[in-house]
């Protein structure tokens, strides 16, 4: 039985950890990317799952008891107590403190992910019905961002993730990100990153990532936002210098407003 729920357990926890992007019946978070994400899945793992399972089991066990111990058959006459003063000050400051164990931890996160550090990289992501438009305001370009459709995927393409235009970005580089919308509410997600914020049409929030591993990482937006909510993907490809470099000045290329002559394309790409 023992050797059950651990091969049951570390095969749950094992899929879940893979992860990079959602799989098949998995459990947990997706691996984390990040250390706003790390921080996360430490609190989660660490102090909210032993807390979570210490009440369930302490309720179900007090449960149990009860049916067994005043079952109608060996209880035949029921107290009528009603109140009992020492119990309701228990009942009442127990879950006051386990709340306010949770609490510190996750304002520190809360306070960590809201301060932003020095920025390498501005990104700008426009939630629109449905799909994303970004923008890197400070080498003109911007681009919109369409989900393949299942038809046309190639191999290894994940359903319903991958999109035509990806968010590039180098690794280990601090990227702001402002988010707004142009139409009704959205909400840029990255569950790698840590990253989740509402997009809202008249104002800019802002976040930010730094994302540790050269990879692709896939969200999707997280505000229920009409008919096609589930088909707006978020694609963002992490890449070394290099690769961001070259792609810089692919990009300027490809999206630019105003195209760039062959001599700033030679300069930008060996930067
Ligand atoms: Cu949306």
């Amino acid at each position: 039985m023992k050797n059950f729920l651990f091969i049951l357990f570390t095969t749950l926890y094992a899929t879940g950890s893979l992860a990079d992007q959602p799989k098949q019946w998995q459990f947990g978070f997706q691996d984390a990317a990040s250390q706003s994400m790390r921080d996360i899945v430490s609190f989660h793992n660490n102090l909210l799952l032993p807390i979570i399972i210490a009440i369930s089991v302490f309720v179900l066990f007090l449960m149990i008891y009860t049916c067994i111990r005043f079952r109608a058959s060996k209880n035949p006459i029921p107290s009528k107590t009603t109140h009992n003063v020492a119990v309701e000050v228990l009942w009442t400051l127990i879950p006051c403190l386990i709340l306010i164990v949770m609490a510190v931890p996750s304002f520190k996160i809360l306070y960590k992910q809201d301060t932003i550090p020095k920025v390498d990289l501005t990104i700008k992501a426009v939630g629109y019905q449905w799909y994303w438009g970004y923008e890197y305001p400070d080498e003109n370009i911007i681009f919109e961002s369409y989900m393949i459709k299942e038809k046309e995927l190639k191999e290894n393409q994940p359903r319903l993730l991958t999109v035509d235009n990806e968010v590039v970005v180098p690794v280990n580089k601090v990227v702001k990100v402002l988010i707004t919308a142009n139409d009704v509410l959205h909400a840029w997600a990255l569950p790698s990153f840590g990253v989740k914020r509402d997009a809202v049409p008249g104002r800019i929030n802002e976040t930010w990532f730094k994302a540790e591993k050269v990879g692709t990482y896939y969200g999707q937006c997280s505000e229920l936002c009409g008919i096609q909510h589930a088909f707006m993907p978020i694609t963002v490809r992490v890449v070394t210098d290099e690769e961001y470099a070259q792609w810089l000045a692919d990009a300027k290329m490809k999206f630019a407003k105003e195209p760039i002559t062959e001599n700033e394309y030679k300069k930008i790409a060996s930067k």
